[in-house]
């Protein structure tokens, strides 16, 4: 597809970006950068995922757990109003703390000969390539032509700015770095290309949640971490560079000019003080500046661009026909959106959505950096949105929903790590707070870890299923790519903890049956059926025990796999079969709550009790049929109702009408994603931005396509109209394989599954086509099969 990468998978733009949301994000999973385009000034915003406010704090409530058992007496007394009072004034925590800007990279770049005479800029374009993650603005002044390159490297850890003049103008700019943060910046040793900064984050960012403090604070007391950021320029063709003592640095009389910019903090771990674990960031920047300027532009982009392309290209998407999709991309994607917006179809600028949903997770999340957050690692607030923090009863999971399926399944290892260290510090909440043992997390995490209830009140704060949740992608990463020695050494302890969290928490409600006590529904309100009070602590969410139910499955399985834990197995099957079923409520619809309470806000943003059927597979279509009816009924009470109406939430929606293999209404929610919830660059519009909802989009065009959770692989099971051609490759399914297709006029033509472990496949939605075998036998539809690793199965 090489004449594509010229145009298809690009974002483009005829004029500068004037806001964060026309800014074109670039990162390396550590690093972040959102390239604005400017002409005579140029800002590239900067974020390292390691800067927060904050310091490790001990942020139990010792005198919670002292009110547990009268909390449960009072909700099994029906009293949910005065159990939810005293869990707010009782039983929550501190706050959490806050992700930080790192600064800005500016540029004043002049053309004073031009300029002097009135030269107009003509043929401005900026764009990002996301095959190749480099973003390049281009413009031309007078008989000058300018070219802007920047890229990050994960390979060298710098960030790289490339420019370059035609013609026989010189390249003349001013760099500079500042911060929102209190910083120094500095430049030299005299005469030296060389610029920097240093500066020091807030040892506590946010309002105080009970109120005592209404305005918000920010604690700048020399307690925070250190961050450094160092700019090193390298002039071509007889240049000259000039950095001064204020840290402003000038380079003329360039032909070419490479600047690399190196970013780190003195964050050591999430149990470390700033500045105790030995980490000086200054140094680091220097050591990766001095390597990267010893290989040089040329290699550096060799380097980036190659590692960049071995992620991206795993998949490709098209929907309708390639001349089509070339046709569309001709516009400028800002226009692009707007005409989409009209009602215009472009089946290319869905799938471009794919493809950034699957470029701004690389971008935000590699192996060894931070999990994403709620704006993925870019931000340019000190009090930001919800922290920028990791919101783990919806909005962490929907980040990574599309890492296995789109074939980043080593994009995902950041949650992995963030699950492990909340396993220690959830294991002192669970004894303190709860009396338990195992490790608990509730709705918001930092980079600190904080696993108790935090933020505010119980409708949230109160959730202790974020660890539960979040055990499951350890079992989903296992699922896809059967990689048994992770399941050991990685997923199963961090299961196990999980599940005996569970253990302790589920208790016999009035009737015997096992459920949570106090339990909410994230974040939704029940009218109390005494007073008709909005209410959200009840026993035993539907959430909360498919939530349960889900992780003592898996955890049963992969002791079994492992061969081990046999007698603590049965506990778990025994408990298993005590836990309370959902139920279906008198208007069909799966009942929220453990009762059929009126809801609050019947067009609530999260459907939390559909939890079971996606991301979830307790209820499906072909296994559960009455139950996946409920969930039909359920989203259609809730759309009417307004439902539906924030970035991520929409986004859930496609998802869900996929597994409902309900291709029209899923594709309807597309269309309503980046129609009302997407800005110019594309990043997804809650409001405010918040990435989950380009993550939880694109995961969403990939159920329509694949799925593979009713043990075995549904072909196109959620195919619109709409998308009558198209092709795919590269998407993986669970079992350990990968799929290519391609399908014409609403029909499946041929598929390729390729095999990477000596499991059984079973394949459905193949529309009268067959299965090759190598040994030439054909398979039909729904007959299960032995695959071996590294063949391929043609179905034609
Ligand atoms: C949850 C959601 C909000 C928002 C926040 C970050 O609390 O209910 O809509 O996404 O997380």
């Amino acid at each position: 597809m090489n004449y594509l990468e010229q145009t298809e998978w690009k974002l483009w733009y005829k004029r500068p970006a004037s806001r964060w949301e026309e800014a074109l994000p670039i990162g390396n999973g550590r690093i972040g950068g959102m390239v604005f385009g400017g002409i005579h000034r140029e800002r590239i915003a900067l974020n390292e995922d390691t800067l927060w406010s904050g310091f490790p704090r001990d942020p139990q409530n010792y005198d919670a757990l002292r009110h547990l058992e009268p909390a449960r007496e009072l909700i099994f007394a029906g009293k949910y109003k005065e159990a939810e009072k005293l869990i707010d004034a009782k039983m929550l925590g501190r706050r959490t703390e806050s992700y930080q800007p790192l600064g800005d990279l500016w540029l004043e770049q002049g053309n004073p000969a031009a300029e002097t005479k009135g030269a107009e800029v003509r043929g401005f374009r900026r764009e990002l390539d996301l095959a190749t993650g480099v973003a390049t603005t281009v413009y031309r002044i007078g008989e000058a032509e300018y070219q802007r390159e920047v890229f990050i490297s994960a390979v060298d850890q710098v960030m790289v700015v490339r420019i370059t003049a035609l013609g026989n103008e010189p390249v003349q700019i001013t760099a500079s770095l500042d911060s929102p943060l209190r910083h120094q910046a500095f430049g030299g040793p005299a005469g030296m290309a060389r610029i920097g900064m240093s500066g020091q984050a807030p040892s506590h960012v946010a309002d105080n949640y009970r109120g005592d403090h209404p305005q918000s604070v920010l604690y700048e007391d020399g307690l925070g971490l250190t961050f450094v950021a160092q700019l090193l320029v390298l002039p071509e063709g007889g240049g000259t560079a000039q950095a001064d003592a204020s840290g402003r640095l000038t380079v003329s009389g360039a032909k070419a000019v490479t600047l690399l910019l190196a970013a780190a903090t003195d964050y050591a771990g999430f149990d470390q003080t700033p500045g105790s674990g030995g980490i000086d960031p200054a140094e680091r920047c220097r050591a990766a500046l001095d390597a990267a300027a010893a290989l040089g532009y040329e290699q550096l982009r060799q380097r980036h661009e190659a590692d960049h392309r071995r992620l991206f290209g795993r998949v490709e998407l098209r929907l309708g026909r390639a001349e089509e999709a070339v046709e569309r991309a001709a516009r400028p994607t800002d226009e692009r959106l707007e005409a989409y917006r009209r009602g215009e179809a472009d089946l290319g600028l869905e799938s471009l959505y794919f493809h950034y949903g699957r470029y701004l997770l690389m971008a935000s999340s590699r192996p060894g950096t931070e999990a994403a957050h709620l704006q993925g690692i870019w931000n340019p607030h000190v009090q930001p949105p919800w922290n920028c923090g990791y919101t783990t009863n919806i909005n962490t999971q929907m980040n990574y929903w599309h890492a296995e399926v789109a074939g980043l399944a080593d994009c995902h290892e950041p949650l992995f790590e963030l699950i492990r260290d909340l396993s220690v510090t959830g294991a002192r909440t669970a004894r303190i707070h709860y009396g338990a043992r195992g490790w608990v997390a509730h709705h918001n995490v930092d980079v600190w870890r904080q696993s108790t209830p935090s933020d505010g009140e119980a409708s949230w704060a109160f959730w202790p299923m974020g660890g539960v949740w979040l055990s499951r992608h350890l079992w989903e990463h296992y699922e896809f790519g059967l990689d048994e020695q992770f399941l050991r050494e990685t997923a199963y302890p961090l299961m196990k903890g999980a599940a005996e969290f569970c253990q302790d928490w589920l208790v016999p409600g009035p009737d015997g049956q096992l459920v949570t006590a106090p339990s909410t529904s994230p974040e939704n309100k029940f009218l109390t059926p005494d007073g008709g009070e909005p209410c959200s602590v009840s026993a035993g969410s539907t959430m909360d025990l498919f939530l349960i139910r889900e992780l003592l499955e898996h955890t049963i399985q992969a002791a079994e796999i492992l061969g081990v834990d046999e007698a603590w197995r049965q506990e778990l099957s025994h408990m298993l079969a005590r836990i309370a079923e959902p139920q279906i409520g008198p208007d069909g619809r799966l009942q929220e709550w453990s009762e059929p309470f009126a809801e609050a806000e019947p067009g609530h943003r999260h459907v939390s009790h559909l939890v079971g059927f996606y991301p979830g597979n307790a209820i499906t279509v072909r296994q559960t049929p009455e139950l996946a009816e409920a969930v039909r009924r359920t989203l259609e009470a809730r759309i009417q109702n307004g439902g539906g109406h924030t970035g991520w939430s929409c986004a859930w929606l496609i998802n869900l009408y996929a597994r409902l293999g309900d291709g029209e209404t899923a594709h309807r929610f597309v269309n309503t994603l980046l129609s009302r919830s997407t800005y110019p660059n594309l990043f997804d519009d809650h409001p405010p931005f918040q990435i989950d909802g380009n993550f939880g989009g694109a995961a969403g065009i990939a159920e329509m396509l694949l799925q593979s959770h009713m043990g075995g692989i549904d072909l196109l099971p959620a195919l619109p109209a709409a998308w009558t051609s198209g092709q795919v490759s590269g998407l993986r399914a669970r079992g350990g394989f990968t799929v290519d297709m391609t399908w014409e006029n609403g029909r499946l033509t041929s598929a390729r599954i390729t095999s990477t472990s000596s499991s059984h496949c079973t394949l459905r939605g193949l529309q009268g086509l067959t299965i090759r075998l190598p040994d030439g036998r054909t398979v039909q539809e729904g007959e299960r099969f032995l695959t071996e690793p590294g063949a391929t199965y043609l179905v034609g």
